[in-house]
């Protein structure tokens, strides 16, 4: 095994590009997995001493570009990429490899975290969702402004969404909402509120994150992991506070800086227990230099390990 900075054991990992933004208000985040690709996102995680596979695209249905219908915007469509994004990844975690989505808008995160929920329900490990993000992403077809399916995928893990999204995990509801942890978020719709307080997801809103830091904040959000769990890591790339990644359809002032964002990724690395990400939301169109998406990258590598110096655990593992 090549030298390397990595504190994380190494990993076979599997790139899966889903270049689409059917459920996105906007175009161009169907441009997110090759701007990924031209930031050197695999030979970045290649370097830290991970087995780095990149599957290619898959394909589906084209953006059609229609007003919503019963409250949904291109749910046929939507359900067709879901439906492709979760048996590619399903078939990465069966072979044992950690599979990564290059979305594409976050209506993917049905489809991948489903497979994960699958996946770990026949393995019988506990599942935790870590969902990084500046939205809630649990509107639903009553609540919908836009009818955008990018703003719903935590409602449809949920249970709550449409039948061809919310059974696609084989088990409604895919995931429990105690099993989910947001992180980052600073808007939210009106009735999404109520929704999501009466689900009890776990919210660690900037408002959280302003007042006792993004190291208590992600230690609560990580506390009380077993051996076994499994975490995914669902990243909206507008997580992260617009100053440094303009790369964003939604973008909303206010989000963690470079350091906070590093830090964050550095004690999900440290838990050891990472086992699928999505990196969703990033739009080229939009971008700067593709600036955004060679942040992403950068924060990519800590999250797979990548650390300043030789660390040595400081925390009960
Ligand atoms: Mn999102």
């Amino acid at each position: 095994m090549p030298a390397t900075a990595a504190t994380a054991a190494p990993r076979g990992l599997t790139l899966i590009g889903a270049p689409t933004d059917i459920g996105a208000g906007s175009r161009g985040a169907s441009m997110g997995p090759e701007a990924l690709r031209v930031a050197g996102l695999g030979p970045a995680l290649q370097a830290l001493g991970h087995d780095v596979e990149d599957a290619g695209n898959l394909t589906g249905p084209p953006n059609p570009g229609l007003p919503p219908q019963n409250g949904y915007r291109h749910l046929a469509e939507v359900a067709a990429w879901n439906l492709a994004v979760h048996d590619a990844a399903h078939a990465e975690l069966e072979r044992g490899r950690l599979p990564i989505l290059l979305g594409g808008d976050h209506c993917l995160g049905i489809g991948s975290i489903s497979a994960v929920a699958r996946h770990c329900r026949f393995a019988g490990k506990p599942l935790r969702v870590l969902w990084l993000d500046a939205h809630a992403d649990f509107n639903t077809q009553a609540l919908t402004p836009s009818g955008n399916l990018h703003g719903m995928p935590v409602a449809c893990l949920c249970g709550n969404g449409p039948g061809p999204l919310v059974g696609l995990a084989g088990h409604v509801p895919a995931l429990q909402p105690n099993w989910i942890r947001q992180i980052g978020i600073r808007s939210v719709d009106e009735g999404e509120k109520s929704l999501i307080d009466a689900a009890g997801v776990e919210v660690y809103d900037m408002r959280i994150i302003d007042e006792i830091g993004m190291r208590a904040a992600m230690e609560a959000a990580l506390a009380d992991l077993a051996p076994d769990t499994h975490l995914h890591v669902s990243f909206d790339v507008d997580f992260l506070d617009p100053e440094i990644a303009p790369a964003v359809a939604t973008s909303i002032p206010g989000g963690p800086t470079y350091r906070e964002a590093q830090l964050c990724m550095e004690m999900i690395a440290d838990t050891g227990r990472l086992g699928s990400l999505d990196i969703v939301e990033l739009n080229p169109a939009l971008d700067v230099r593709n600036k955004t998406a060679v942040l992403a990258t950068e924060l990519v590598q800590s999250l797979f390990g990548k650390s300043t110096l030789i660390r040595r655990p400081a925390r009960g593992a």
